[in-house]
């Protein structure tokens, strides 16, 4: 049983759509905290973050907006989630956008820099401040937490960068020019849909487990609710068809805690203003739960 910080970021400064700030009070109400402790972990903090003040002229950075601001998120979240890690709690990091994960991946290369990335998103969020087309900071915290443009002015000072080939990417289904670019040339493992097609949601999540497992690497796993079909999880500003199913989900949450190497945990995107009747955060809730031991018979699925 794992101890655990649950670390609410209601921000939504990395998007142009509203409603992400009500991601941690919704994963609340619907029930995730009683979930974890019905599993025996214990939750030795519960609590929202509340960002740095940083100053940064955002017109300087167009299209790029809420530069200062996102930062002042990802600064914040970087301390308390590396705090959380030094003290051997296991963070749950509740978006917020996804842009705040430029915060949890800065605070793993901080404290345990060999951890391994397990990016269940229907983008890779790997364009830099440079590259972005639409401006919105939720599509960069991969790269800039590789160290590419974008670090020194999101982070305000020096990081160990991830090694982008610590990364595996599934669930993509919408990638920009440059930023396929930028995925091919760092060496980033993704998986598109068709490959989850091809070879099944299993494999290629065996495929990451055997990965680490070589590197003797921990997991983070870092949950964008646009992973999930949107006819499932409708809660979403970026809804892109195609995405995973509930049983690909639950699979995939059920293989990594059975790989015993799970040490953290983003749950970001979603938006609750656009959820039907909280359906959608009670199956992140369940997919949390599902990563941190649920299971329907006692027994595990398979090994690897
Ligand atoms: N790659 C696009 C789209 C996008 C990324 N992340 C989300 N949407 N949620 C961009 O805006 O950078
Ligand atoms: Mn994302
Ligand atoms: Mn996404």
């Amino acid at each position: 049983m794992a101890t655990m910080s649950v670390l609410g970021a209601p921000t939504e400064t990395g998007t142009y759509r509203r409603g992400c700030i009500m991601g941690p009070a919704a994963y609340r109400t619907a029930g995730l905290i009683e979930s974890l402790r019905d599993l025996g972990h214990v939750i030795a903090e519960d609590r929202d973050l509340v960002p740095d003040t940083v100053e940064i002229d955002d017109a300087a950075h167009a299209p790029a907006h809420g530069v200062g601001a996102t930062a002042g998120w990802v600064r914040a979240v970087r301390r308390a989630f590396a705090q959380a890690l030094a003290r051997g709690n296991v963070p749950v990091l509740l978006g917020g956008d996804h842009s705040i994960a430029a915060g949890s991946l800065a605070a793993l290369m901080d404290v345990a820099p060999g951890t391994h990335i397990v990016w269940l998103d229907a983008h890779p969020d790997f364009n830099t401040i440079e590259t972005t087309m639409s401006g919105n900071l939720h599509g960069i915290p991969v790269a800039i937490a590789s160290g590419l443009p974008g670090a020194d002015l999101i982070y305000g000072g020096p990081i160990t960068p991830l090694d982008p080939r610590q990364i595996t990417m599934i669930g993509i289904r919408s990638v920009d020019p440059d930023e396929r670019k930028l995925l091919k040339s760092h060496g980033v493992t993704v998986h598109d849909m068709r490959d989850v097609d091809e070879f099944g949601m299993g494999e290629l999540i065996r495929r990451a487990i055997r990965r680490a497992v070589e590197a003797g690497a921990r997991l983070h796993v870092s949950l964008d609710v646009d992973f999930l079909d949107p006819d499932v999880a409708p809660a979403v500003g970026t809804t892109v068809p195609g995405g995973a199913t509930v049983r690909e989900a639950h699979l995939a949450m059920e293989l990594l805690h059975e790989s015993g190497l799970v040490a953290s945990l983003d749950l970001v995107e979603l938006n609750p203003f656009l959820d039907e009747r909280g359906r959608t955060a009670t199956l992140m809730v369940d997919l949390a739960a599902s990563l941190f031991g649920r299971t329907v018979m006692d027994r595990p699925t398979t090994t690897w």
